[in-house]
């Protein structure tokens, strides 16, 4: 397997020389590391072999040029609000519009705000609030109070009115490592408790953590947690439907399954319940590429599958779900009132890429979940017989006039989607 090792470290440098705000020093991006290898299929499981592709696109930086490769759906304006904002992951939008921004590589904070209401964010309305947060990613606000989460550690800060952030303070420690799964997230929930997810060190087995691969809820005061939801590999975008309530997470399935296994899953999150990682996907869907040895009680994988909670709606494999937000605003047209918007961050296993694309959850009157279908797309494509992209999307979020923002982690740019009724 030395070839695609070489390409893997060869896209991570690339990766590592984006970005034009300085800082410390570059890192390799996790997420790009050379995967684990296929494993050994045990007997009896059906002799099934996955077409194990790496397809990694060839990263491009972000131009001005490339927009008009970017479709949205009629009667919306897509344009560029910021760029130049390094490993941009994760927003927050306080309601006069300044916005909280993570960047994971670069571990800090930044607050941006659009103070001569231009629709950009130059040079001089942005302002790093937070440095030394190792891996910082989901934020939320409570109480005039920014929250963190960076690798093991949760982190506190009180908000002024100009942006800036008092010295963090530890809010809740100790939990998991990175591993493969740097990237954590949060949410305040409507029970005024602490949501929070962290993945798993690993692609596809078991590990001894049981905090691993799993949704936590903390109590206010972050002194104590339980294990609110496991078998979750990685669901980073989360939330709750703002009628219902009903908590909705984005799951990303195992690598190395092949084209089309496992599928990305939407979730219904409830109390107590295994989401089916690492045996099991979709439907209860036993993965026949998982070693069941691993199993604990020694059953047999349907009878595990059994046990575990089904997927509400599936997506293409690999497509990467990062952040996902519901949408309350009333600039779009009605119907996507309550629908949620998710960062498909984008495949680099697969034979045709998927993800690199915002797509559009809908719900329909009755606020059931009816289908996930693409909304913002085209910073993927085939050019010469070969693959490339020019945007990685990570975080969204709905800005003040009901616009949607989302970034682009790879290039640092943040982008506003406006529903301009084609005028
Ligand atoms: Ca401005
Ligand atoms: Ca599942
Ligand atoms: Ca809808």
């Amino acid at each position: 397997m030395r070839t695609p090792i070489l390409t893997a470290l060869t896209a991570a440098l690339t990766f590592a020389s984006f970005g034009s705000i300085s800082s410390g020093s570059a890192q390799v991006a996790p997420s790009l590391l050379p995967a684990a290898q296929p494993r050994p299929i045990t007997p009896p499981e059906p002799a099934v072999s996955a077409t194990v592709t790496r397809n990694e696109p060839t990263a491009l930086e972000f131009t001005p040029d490339k927009l008009a490769r970017l479709k949205v759906p009629a009667g919306f304006t897509l344009s560029v609000m910021a760029s130049g904002l390094g490993n941009a992951r994760i927003m927050h939008v306080m309601p006069d519009g300044g916005i909280y921004l993570t960047r994971r590589q670069q571990g800090d904070v930044w607050y941006l705000k659009d103070v001569n209401n231009d629709g950009k964010i130059e040079a001089v309305e942005r302002k790093q609030v937070a440095q030394n947060i190792k891996l910082a990613h989901g934020l939320d606000v409570k109480e005039g109070k920014l929250y963190v989460v960076g690798e093991k550690t949760i982190w506190v800060m009180t908000m002024a009115k100009d942006g800036s952030l008092s010295v963090p303070r530890v809010f809740a420690d100790g939990f998991p490592d990175a591993g493969q799964h740097p990237a954590r997230s949060i949410h305040w929930g409507p029970d005024g408790f602490l949501y929070a997810t962290f993945g798993s060190t690993n692609n596809d087995a078991p590990t001894p953590n049981p905090e691993e691969a799993t949704m936590l809820r903390i109590s206010p005061n972050g002194q104590i947690r339980e294990v609110y939801a496991r078998g979750l590999r990685h669901t980073i975008g989360f939330g709750w439907h703002p009628v219902t309530k009903t908590l909705y997470g984005f799951d990303q399935g195992s690598d190395w399954h092949g084209d089309n296994i496992p599928p990305e899953e939407l979730n219904v999150i409830l109390r107590g319940k295994n989401y089916g990682w690492p045996f099991c996907y979709g439907d209860k869907q036993p993965d026949p590429y998982v070693n069941v040895g691993n199993i604990p009680g020694k059953i047999t994988k349907a009878e595990y599958c059994a046990g575990t909670q089904s997927s509400t709606l599936n997506y293409t494999a690999h497509a990467a779900a990062i952040d996902a937000k519901f949408y309350t605003g009333t600039q779009f047209p009605a119907e996507f009132r309550n629908d949620a918007f998710v960062a498909y961050r984008g495949s680099w296993n697969r034979t045709e890429p998927s993800g690199y694309e915002i797509a559009r959850v809908n719900f329909d009157t009755a606020n059931k979940p009816t289908s996930i279908t693409p909304f913002v797309t085209g910073f993927v494509f085939e050019e010469g017989g070969e693959w490339k992209q020019f945007g990685r999307v990570a975080g969204v979020a709905q800005y003040t006039d009901g616009s949607l923002l989302f970034t682009d982690d790879q290039s640092g740019v943040i982008y506003r989607v406006r529903y301009t009724g084609g005028n």
